[in-house]
C-alpha cells in the first residue's frame, strides 16, 4: 500500500518531511499540501507535484488523502489532530502537541473515546542514533540507577519573534521528552535559574536559560539551553548512574588538522543534525499507517510534554522557585 500524506503546513520543517517523504520514504507519497500562506503551498505543492487544498479542514477530510502530517504553528496544532481523530485519519502533529494542557487533553480524550490510537508525536530525538545508544545502555543495566540527566541544547540564533516562554514549548519541550524516554519516570517539578544575558539576544529573550527537574524517584535533569550561541547546533546528554555514565555527543561531520590546528566542524542547525532522525521517524511512521498502527511518541507523550512546558513557563515567570507538576492519570489506552 502506497500511503498518500496530506500536509499542513509548509514552512521549514513541513517542506523539509515533504521533500522526504516524495523523494526518500519509501510506501509514501505526498498527496497534498495546505498552508494559510497560499503562495508558500503553491511553490512547495509544484515541487513536490502534489495538490493544494484550500484548508486544512478539506485536506483533512480528503478521500485522496489516507494520512496527515500537522506542521503547522504550534497554536494550531490540537484542532487540526482533534480533526483527523474526527475523521478516523492517522495523524503525525509536529511538537508541540498542543500548547495548552487543556488542548492536549482534549486530544488524549478524543482519542480514548475513538478507542485505538491514531496520533503520533513528532518528538524525533527518540529516533535518533546516538540517543537510541544511550537509551539502550540504561536499559541493558550497565549504568546503574539512572541519578542524574545533564542536557546541552544550544540553537546558533532564533528569530526576533522567539520569546523567553518559548524557550520552554519550542525548544527545551524536547529535553522534556527526552527525560521522560530515557529514566521511564513522569516530570515532578521543574525549576529554572536565568543566568548572565548574552548581549547577543534581543532585549526581550532570557537567553541563556538553565532548566532543572526532578522525576518520581528523585532523579535530577538539567538542561542549559542557550537560543543564540552563535557557533552552531549543539545537543549533548550525559547520564551520570550508580555504575557509569552514558553519553550522547555531537556526530562528527568532518575533522580538519591543519596549521597546528585540529578543528572539527559541528551541525549548523538541526536540519542537519537530526536529519536521519527525521528520515527514520518519518519512515517508522509511514510503515506504521501502512499496516493499520500508530507507532512512536503517543498523545499521552504530546500531553505529558506540554503539561511540564506550560509549567515551565510559569517557571520563568518565577526564576529560581520549583514549580511542581502533576497531571491525569495514563489512561490504559496508552499503558
Ligand atoms: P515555520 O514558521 O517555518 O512554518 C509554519 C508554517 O505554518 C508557515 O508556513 C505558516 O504559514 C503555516 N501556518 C500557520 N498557521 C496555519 C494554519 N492555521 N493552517 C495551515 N498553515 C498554517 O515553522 P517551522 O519551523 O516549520 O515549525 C512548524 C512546527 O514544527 C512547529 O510546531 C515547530 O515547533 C515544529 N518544529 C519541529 C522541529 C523538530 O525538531 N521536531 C523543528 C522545527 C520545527
Ligand atoms: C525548533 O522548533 C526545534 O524543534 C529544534 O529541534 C530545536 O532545537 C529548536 O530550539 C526549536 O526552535
Amino acid at each position: 500500500m502506497t500511503v498518500r500524506v496530506g500536509i499542513i503546513g509548509t514552512g521549514l520543517i513541513g517542506t523539509d518531511h515533504g521533500q522526504k517523504l516524495a523523494r526518500q520514504i519509501a510506501g509514501a507519497t505526498v498527496a497534498g499540501v495546505t498552508d494559510v500562506n497560499r503562495a508558500r503551498a503553491e511553490e512547495v505543492a509544484a515541487e513536490l507535484g502534489a495538490a493544494v487544498f484550500d484548508s486544512a479542514e478539506a485536506l483533512i477530510a480528503s478521500p485522496d488523502v489516507d494520512a496527515v502530517l500537522i506542521a503547522s504553528v504550534g497554536p494550531t496544532h490540537a484542532e487540526y489532530a482533534l480533526a483527523c481523530i474526527a475523521a478516523g485519519k492517522h495523524v503525525l502533529c509536529e511538537k508541540p502537541l498542543a500548547t495548552t494542557t487543556a488542548d492536549a487533553l482534549r486530544v488524549v480524550e478524543a482519542e480514548v473515546a475513538h478507542g485505538r490510537r491514531l496520533v503520533a508525536v513528532g518528538f524525533m530525538r527518540r529516533l535518533d542514533a546516538g540517543y537510541g545508544q544511550v537509551k539502550a545502555a540504561i536499559d541493558a543495566g550497565d549504568v546503574g540507577e539512572v541519578l542524574m540527566v545533564h542536557n546541552v541544547h544550544r540553537n546558533p540564533t532564533v528569530p526576533e519573534s522567539y520569546t523567553s516562554f518559548m524557550t520552554m514549548t519550542d525548544s527545551v519541550i524536547h529535553e522534556v521528552d527526552t527525560i521522560r524516554w530515557l529514566t521511564g519516570e513522569e516530570i515532578t517539578s521543574i525549576q529554572v535559574l536565568p543566568p548572565k544575558r548574552t548581549p547577543r539576544a534581543y532585549p526581550h529573550l532570557q537567553d541563556p536559560q538553565f532548566v532543572a527537574f526532578t522525576t518520581e524517584s528523585g532523579i535530577l535533569a538539567t538542561v542549559d539551553f542557550f537560543a543564540n550561541a552563535q557557533y552552531g547546533y549543539d545537543v549533548r546528554c550525559e547520564v551520570v548512574g550508580s555504575e557509569g555514565t552514558a553519553s550522547l555527543v555531537n556526530p562528527t561531520l568532518s575533522t580538519t588538522v591543519l596549521a597546528g590546528m585540529d578543528t572539527t566542524e559541528i551541525p549548523p542547525d538541526w536540519r542537519v543534525r537530526f536529519g536521519a532522525a527525521y528520515h527514520a521517524e518519518l519512515q517508522a511512521w509511514v510503515d506504521g499507517v501502512a499496516r493499520g498502527e500508530a507507532v512512536g511518541p503517543s498523545a499521552w507523550d504530546g500531553y505529558a510534554a506540554t503539561l511540564v512546558t506550560e509549567r515551565g513557563v510559569e517557571a520563568v515567570r518565577t526564576p529560581g522557585q520549583p514549580v511542581a507538576v502533576a497531571g491525569i492519570e495514563k489512561p490504559p489506552l496508552y499503558r
